[in-house]
């Protein structure tokens, strides 16, 4: 049985190809800067959005009457696995990410949910060996469900906790049985609506005690992969506490897990916390944080996650440079956690959103290689700073001097001019390669 008759596997054309449902510039075995584009994004399709978002909005249900979703036994998850891994496999995409209740009913207990799960994970096995599509990360939903209201770990019932960390141990093991390269916590109701109600420091701690308990279960069976957290400002609670990557990163200090988690950084999320993604992906590496991204945009005007395909390749080619200057995503990946629109009801639109933004990956990645190769931003920047490498500069930053060993050295030195940013070079610089 198939779900999309119409569509031929995606395959590379070249950028004169008149093919709608062709790849122009992903070509997974060209090579860019010493590593093939496949290697560079190791791009992964959301099972989420793509298999289970029925097209709803909070005005009204779902547009797409797909017939998976028309009920939520066991049956109807084994006949979304099918076409998800069709859909897959047509896209060439290699990889997929999923949370628990995406792939399986959870049932009424975490005794029923762990033997479904256990029954489904054989099930996705047989269908990775049989694609070759692999796993990208897993994750526990701990925000839908009613009894996650108030939070999963951050919750004020223990039982609360205790129940999320049934889920998490259950994904956890079933990611690592099924060769995931990470997993992810994404914080869903980690945060608080009134301060009125609610103690920031005591949430603080049980959040901090539920990573490290994660951390320690991965270690006790092997897993090798890395734990990742997601920022998020807001959205659904008003005050997130993964907000964004710096204050992601001094929660991953404060609880000693700066060396076993890193951050899965996403483009929408940025956002609506009020930077570019450019700066989040930055902060991200300059901690030596950036482990993963989800690719999905949201809307400049628009305060909510509208979890767009990327359009932009001047936006994504600052984004590519900073994933360069990073040595590239490493064990992490590119993960589409997009939505089509509520009103592209075509099983083919499920194509041309993902064959979209993988091309426009592809062009930004190249872009951003001609601006590596090209050197001259890189140059300005390393001129910019020269004078931390030089003289007394190494010392001053090495702790070497004190403030009034440093103030003397100014007391003798001609006083330092003022020097341009150039900026709008800079900026037309970037735009010659886009
Ligand atoms: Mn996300």
């Amino acid at each position: 049985m198939t779900f999309f008759p119409e569509i031929e596997p995606i395959r590379f054309e070249g950028p004169a190809s008149k093919t709608a449902l062709a790849f122009r510039y992903y070509d997974p075995t060209k090579v860019v800067l010493g590593k093939t584009m496949a290697e560079h994004f190791r791009f992964a399709v959301a099972y989420w959005h793509t298999l289970c978002w029925p097209g709803s909005d909070m005005f009204g249900p779902g547009t797409f009457g797909r017939p998976w979703q028309a009920g939520d036994s066991f049956e109807h998850a084994v006949q979304k696995l099918d076409v998800a891994f069709e859909f897959f496999s047509k896209l060439g995409a290699p990889f997929f990410c999923f949370h628990d209740v995406d792939v399986v009913p959870l049932g009424e207990s975490l005794r029923e949910g762990w033997a479904n799960m256990d029954r489904m994970a054989d099930l996705i096995a047989g269908k990775m060996d049989a694609t070759g599509v692999k796993l990208l990360w897993g994750t526990a939903n701990l925000f839908s469900h009613p009894r996650y209201l108030a939070g999963a770990a951050t919750n004020p019932d223990p039982a609360v906790f205790a129940y999320a960390a049934g889920q998490v141990q259950k994904v956890l093991e079933t990611t690592h049985k099924l060769g995931g390269a990470n997993y992810v916590l994404w914080g869903g109701r980690e945060g608080y609506e009134t301060i009125l109600n609610t103690r920031i420091g005591q949430e603080l701690d049980q959040l901090g005690r539920f990573v490290s308990l994660v951390v320690e279960h991965k270690h006790k069976i092997g897993f090798t992969g890395q734990i990742l957290i997601e920022p998020k400002p807001c959205e659904p609670t008003k005050h997130q506490y993964d907000f964004d990557s710096a204050a992601c990163a001094a929660f991953l200090r404060k609880y000693g897990l700066e060396k076993e988690v890193k951050l899965n950084v996403e483009v929408n999320h940025a956002t609506l916390a009020g930077h570019t993604f450019e700066h989040e992906l930055a902060y991200a590496s300059s901690q030596g944080l950036l482990g993963s991204i989800d690719v999905n945009r949201g809307d400049p005007q628009n305060g909510w996650d509208t979890d767009q395909f990327p359009n932009s390749v001047a936006d994504w080619t600052l984004a590519m440079l900073q994933i360069l200057g990073n040595g590239g995503i490493g064990a992490g990946g590119f993960n589409f956690d997009a939505k089509i629109r509520r009103q592209s009801i075509d099983p083919a639109d499920l194509f041309h959103g993902h064959v979209g933004a993988m091309d426009l990956c592809a062009r930004a990645l190249l872009a951003a290689a001609a601006i590596v190769e090209d050197g001259t931003l890189d140059g300005f920047v390393a001129e910019r700073y020269a004078g931390w490498g030089k003289g007394t500069g190494p010392n001053m930053l090495a702790g070497k001097l004190s403030l009034a060993e440093i103030a003397a050295l100014a007391h003798d030195a001609p006083a330092p001019q003022p020097k341009s940013g150039r900026q709008e070079y800079l900026e037309n610089l970037i735009n010659r390669f886009v």
